[in-house]
């Protein structure tokens, strides 16, 4: 990773590193000690290793062994790491649609009452939905809209020929180059499944071809899974506008009963908001002595109920140990995915409960409490009634008093739309005309995971404030929205204090905050249906490619990310791992993954270790489109005197001064 995590800084979380040196000090181990102790393997760390049949494994190693080293099968290491490759792509396209799927079910369910305490949310967003995925809404009701969607999107998953229904809503030239090159994903569970098949011993054997694969299968988790489950999410729970709420593990209470929503799917976390609200809950906490019931979350469950409920988040991926260690944790609640099974750990030496939800999430010597849909809310309330009765085994033990940062959230689509063109005219032609100008550099995808082998949330809170600072708009979703709360860059305040000139004229004009957070890592989609409409908008060239844009997770971990990042690249905007090359034992797939990639879909994918380079990379990406598209040029400070940040120090010299 960027920087080796062996310093005394394990995170720039404060909160986080003040836990971890209480932890140390109590002789607790976290991820950020395990990783000290696993030194990743270095021949699986750049794709030398292949262990797809039971001939090897296989190690690729030694001097030009790309030309000179074979498996016991002959397969070359272009066609081994490329294969990897295309498996860890399958894989996160699997857990991302997996979720999706879920979130259709939910909606057949609201809608045919088998699944009575959901509701639609929001009908506007299912019609315009219903036009998208090819249902007529004419003389229908809401329900009927919905049940006809939910089994649209249902019987989407196993397309088994043709283009999935959402590919049209590309813009026409970059569906052009996907039908050219054979990358119009069918269903996702055909796409994952020829993956897999693709990937056994003795088949797909080209890396190019094995790269493509990657691609289709990323696309088919892009347009074909996740799009489908931001768009039922909003239906069902309310499309995002923004809201106030607050982060870190600060949020959680010294008095009340605190409840912390973990993994990704929203669907029983969105019922535990709504019983935590219940009097006779409230009441029932107070019955064992808690001034009321906070709820909180980690990862991406709790960025979906920040985005719609302002529930506040207690952090990203790397968190969810930590927050058990504040030993104010009467119940950790999860779902699915990103969930490490050191929590466990962490919890048995506290009175926390870890309660799982998920028959597909089970995990050892926890409380089980099975989702059901059923009766979501009874669910909702055994698990909020569990956590109160284990508010009096709370102990004095535990990192307490830590800071929490107010937070802004909660920015869909739609709402970016209404905020730069108003209520009558919403539009994204404010935000390509001051692109075009120069106020507006350019814009970041900073997203993604937090991986212990770099220092927490330092490579995505440099590279945010360096984008605004540098005139470049930034989007954060994931854990990379979680480490930007923490930091206290999701208020337009600070954010604007830090932002360059032009940028902060835009936003001052615009009322729009230059760091967004668009949601969980789910709704990565969020940021495909902007740049289709700024590329439909007009001036910033006609398809995505053509943006100033660049996306990046510079902390990344999750085989999901590797999905994220093929279906960013496949619809034409290049991407930045924060990390070594995980290909980096073969040229000729990185070749591919560079420069065949930048050739066909106008964008490539690369590999960059540190967080100064990421941004040299990125900005000078950002100017090139630019170029391409014979825009101004950028020039920081063309448009006002950048805001100088003064210490204390520094104003005091300068009252000094003026007296
Ligand atoms: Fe070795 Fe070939 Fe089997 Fe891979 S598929 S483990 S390279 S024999
Ligand atoms: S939670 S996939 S660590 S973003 Fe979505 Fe964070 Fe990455 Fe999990």
């Amino acid at each position: 990773m960027s920087e080796k995590n062996t310093s005394t800084i394990k995170s720039v979380d404060k909160p986080a590193a003040d836990i971890l040196e209480w932890a140390k000090s109590q002789g607790f181990e976290t991820a950020f000690d395990r990783v000290d102790k696993m030194k990743p393997c270095p021949i699986g760390h750049s794709g030398a290793c292949c262990k797809t049949c039971f001939m090897g494994p296989c190690r690729f190693t030694g001097k030009d062994a790309e030309t000179t080293v074979v498996g016991v099968c002959g397969a070359s290491l272009p066609t081994i790491a490329a294969r990897h490759f295309l498996r860890m792509c399958a894989a996160g396209t699997a857990a991302h649609s997996d979720h999706a799927r879920d979130m259709a079910l939910t909606l057949r369910g609201a809608a045919d009452g088998h699944a009575p305490d959901f509701k639609i949310s929001d009908p506007e967003k299912l019609k315009n939905f219903a036009k998208l995925v090819d249902v007529s809404t004419e003389g229908k009701s809401i329900n009927e809209i919905a049940i006809e969607v939910a089994d649209k999107v249902t019987s989407q998953f196993g397309l088994q020929s043709g283009e999935t229904v959402l590919a049209k809503s590309a813009p026409p030239k970059r569906l052009e180059i996907w039908r050219k090159y054979k990358i119009v994903p069918r269903g996702v569970d055909r796409e994952v499944c020829e993956a897999m098949h693709r990937t056994n011993m003795g088949v797909d054997q080209e890396p190019d071809s094995l790269l493509t694969a990657a691609l289709r299968v990323g696309m088919a988790d892009g347009w074909a899974g996740s799009m489908f489950s931001t768009a039922i999410t909003d239906i069902l729970f309310g499309t995002p506008k923004p809201l106030r709420s607050s982060a870190s593990a600060g949020v959680l209470s010294e008095t009340e009963v605190n409840i912390i929503v973990h993994g990704h799917e929203p669907t029983l976390a969105e019922m535990v908001v709504q019983a935590v609200q219940e009097p006779e809950m409230i009441a029932y906490a107070k019955k064992q002595g808690a001034s009321g019931i906070n709820l909180t979350g980690v990862c991406c469950t709790a960025n979906e109920v920040l985005m719609r409920n302002g529930i506040s988040t207690a952090g990203g991926f790397l968190n969810q140990e930590l927050v058990i260690l504040t030993g104010l944790a009467e119940a950790i609640m999860v779902d699915v995915q990103c969930i490490m099974p050191g929590i466990k750990k962490a919890a048995a030496n506290f009175h926390t409960k870890v309660i799982t939800t998920s028959n597909k999430g089970r995990m050892e010597n926890t409380v089980h409490i099975q989702y059901d849909e059923h009766r979501a809310k009874e669910v909702a309330r055994e698990i909020v009634k569990l956590a109160c009765d284990n508010f009096k085994n709370r102990t004095v033990k535990g990192s307490r008093g830590h800071e929490k940062q107010p937070v802004i959230a909660g920015f869909s689509h739609e709402y970016i739309n209404y905020m730069l063109g108003g209520k009558f005219r919403p539009s994204f032609r404010p935000l390509n005309d001051a692109i075009m100008a120069g106020r507006i550099r350019g814009v970041a995808g900073v997203v993604g995971c937090n991986n212990p082998r770099t220092v927490q949330d330092d490579n995505h809170n440099f590279l945010i404030r360096e984008f605004i600072k540098n005139d470049v708009l930034v989007v954060v979703t994931g854990c990379g929205a979680a480490a930007a709360a923490k930091a206290g860059y999701l208020t337009p305040e600070t954010a604007l204090e830090m932002a360059g000139p032009g940028l902060r004229q835009v936003c001052e004009a615009t009322g729009m905050p230059p760091v967004l957070h668009l949601g969980a890592c789910v709704d990565n989609t969020r940021i495909l249906t902007i740049a289709t409409q700024m590329a439909a908008e007009g001036g910033l060239g006609d398809d995505i490619s053509d943006i100033p844009a660049i996306g990046i997770a510079p902390e990344w971990m999750s085989e999901k990310a590797l999905a994220i990042a093929c279906y960013v690249v496949a619809s034409g905007c290049s991407v930045i791992f924060g990390s070594e090359n995980i290909v980096g034992a073969s040229p000729e797939v990185t070749r591919i993954m560079t420069d065949v990639w930048e050739e066909r879909y106008g964008a490539w994918f690369k590999f960059i270790p540190t967080k100064e380079e990421i941004l040299r990379v990125s900005l000078e990406h950002i100017d090139k489109k630019r170029d391409a598209l014979k825009l101004r040029k950028y020039e920081r400070g063309a448009f006002g005197v950048e805001r100088v940040l003064m210490d204390m120090a520094a104003r005091r010299k300068l009252e000094m001064e003026k007296a």
